[in-house]
């Protein structure tokens, strides 16, 4: 199998790679070396790949599945068995699964549609006061909306999110995802010499994130805060079909804290970048507006069945998430020994799908696939397409089951600010990415104008 041309005894390719921006790093080497690759990670081999038709290969489920490694497998010290970093034999995986499906299919969307339009109401009187003084801080707004809508359409939890301070919870969450994803590329001694403090830190905020939620599940079971038809709801409530067991306290916390992580860091990643694009394709912007102003009858707020007619603002949403899948890519692992682009792999094996990369590789996409271009999502182009050149929300049993609740909150929260704000970009502005599990734009302000 291919591999960087160079490599260093026991510690193989470690220091080619980017701690800071470990994925971009690895879509650069795919340039280099092609589809399928190895590297050496201080003895420790992982394939890599980028496109082509061995995506398609390690998507097939009947060979492939999920892998939960680092850096993914370290959040578990915080979500334990939680959906996200379940292993796919763990029985709380199932369970949670059966009972929150049919919380996220594109119908139960009208139960959150509500409280999501008072969220990005709420953002955008934030940013109306703000704009007076000058750019806007937007992936650290976009932050707040994400967490805003998560907590309360999930749990009936407002953070407060669009008031100067910054709720605790938030502080600790921020810096527990940053050491995790950051312990993932240090090496353990490295950590031990220089990182005493967040190594100290670290259990502590992780304590301080499970005593918020324990508290929040406590006052509804206890009936303190009101009964919510919300995902809370739903798992103190419904019993898995399967098992005819109700989800166990400990199970309900992971989940609590999965959502609140996966459902927000991601979906205010999306949204950054679709912003960022929109203030500098203006022609796109004007667009989007037309095709609201359309499907919405009068000035009044959309409603839960107009934001599935907007259909160019959710190919604005697909190019943003081709270009910036916000979840960069993924692991899997081999069922069983097998081959992957007629190399030979072994059982257990770890793949890494760059998506990154697969999203824009020219044999699936074209030659001008660093453009931004939301009509390739027009339904011919995408019945053009192999399937496999487009997962942003991850493949199989463990696809992402936010999907539907994150689109529907980003065609919404994009049509409202567009039709609230004109976005321009800050003259000198160049796009930088930054890696924390998931991506964002790096420093990104827009100037922000209050339309009529
Ligand atoms: O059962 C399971 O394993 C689902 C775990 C899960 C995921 N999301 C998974 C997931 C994946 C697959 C990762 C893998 O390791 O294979 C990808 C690529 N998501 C993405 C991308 C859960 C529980 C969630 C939850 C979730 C929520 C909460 C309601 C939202 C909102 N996710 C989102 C948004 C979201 N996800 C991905 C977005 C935003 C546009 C992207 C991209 Mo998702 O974390």
């Amino acid at each position: 199998m291919p591999h960087p041309s160079w490599r260093l005894p026991l510690l193989g390719d470690v220091l080619r790679l980017d701690p800071r921006r470990p994925v971009q790093r690895e879509a650069q080497f795919v340039r280099e070396l092609g589809d399928v690759f190895e590297i050496d990670i201080a003895g420790k081999k992982v394939v890599v790949v980028g496109g082509g038709d061995a995506a398609a290969e390690v998507f097939d489920e009947s060979r492939f599945a999920k892998a939960v490694v680092p850096p993914v497998s370290n959040l578990r010290e915080l979500a334990g068995d939680g959906l996200f970093t379940a292993f796919n034999s763990e029985p709380a995986w199932a369970q949670a699964h059966n009972v929150l499906m049919p919380a996220f299919s594109q119908s139960s969307m009208r139960s959150y549609h509500e409280v999501m339009l008072e969220c990005v109401d709420g953002l955008c009187s934030y940013w109306a006061a703000q704009a007076i003084q000058g750019p806007v801080d937007v992936s650290s707004d976009m932050n707040r909306l994400t967490l805003e809508v998560i907590g309360r359409t999930g749990f009936g939890y407002s953070f407060d999110s669009f008031s100067a301070g910054r709720h605790p919870f938030v502080e600790s969450m921020t810096r527990a995802l940053s050491f995790v994803s950051q312990s993932a590329n240090d090496l353990p001694i490295v950590r031990e010499i220089f990182g005493w403090k967040a190594l100290r830190q670290h259990p502590k905020d992780i304590a301080l994130m499970q005593r918020t939620v324990d508290e929040v599940v406590a006052a509804r079971r206890h009936g303190q805060s009101p009964r919510q038809d919300d995902l809370l709801q739903r798992m103190l409530e419904h019993p898995d079909p399967q098992t005819g067991e109700l989800l166990s306290d400990q199970s309900i916390r992971n989940q609590v804290l999965t959502f609140l992580v996966a459902g927000h860091e991601t979906t205010a990643g999306l949204l950054s970048f679709a912003l960022h694009y929109l203030s500098l394709h203006p022609e796109m912007a004007e667009r989007a507006r037309a095709e609201i102003a359309q499907v919405r009858d009068g000035n009044g707020p959309l409603r839960f069945e107009q934001v599935g007619k907007l259909r160019y603002v959710r190919r604005l949403v697909d190019e943003t998430l081709r270009l910036w899948p916000s979840g960069p890519a993924f692991f899997r692992k081999a069922r069983t020994d097998t081959t992957l682009a007629g190399y030979p792999v072994r059982k257990g094996q770890t793949v890494l799908v760059v998506l990154l990369a697969l999203h824009r590789d020219p044999t699936l996409w074209g030659e001008d696939t660093e453009t931004f271009d939301p009509d390739r999502f027009l339904p011919a182009a995408v019945r053009a397409r192999p399937a496999h050149a487009y997962k942003p929300f991850g493949v199989g049993a463990r696809a992402c089951i936010g999907r539907q609740f994150a689109l529907h909150e980003a065609v919404l929260a994009l049509a409202e600010i567009l039709t609230r704000f004109e976005v321009e970009p800050v003259p000198g502005y160049e796009l930088s990415v930054a890696e924390l599990l998931t991506i964002r734009p790096e420093r990104l302000h827009l100037a922000l104008h209050v339309r009529a």
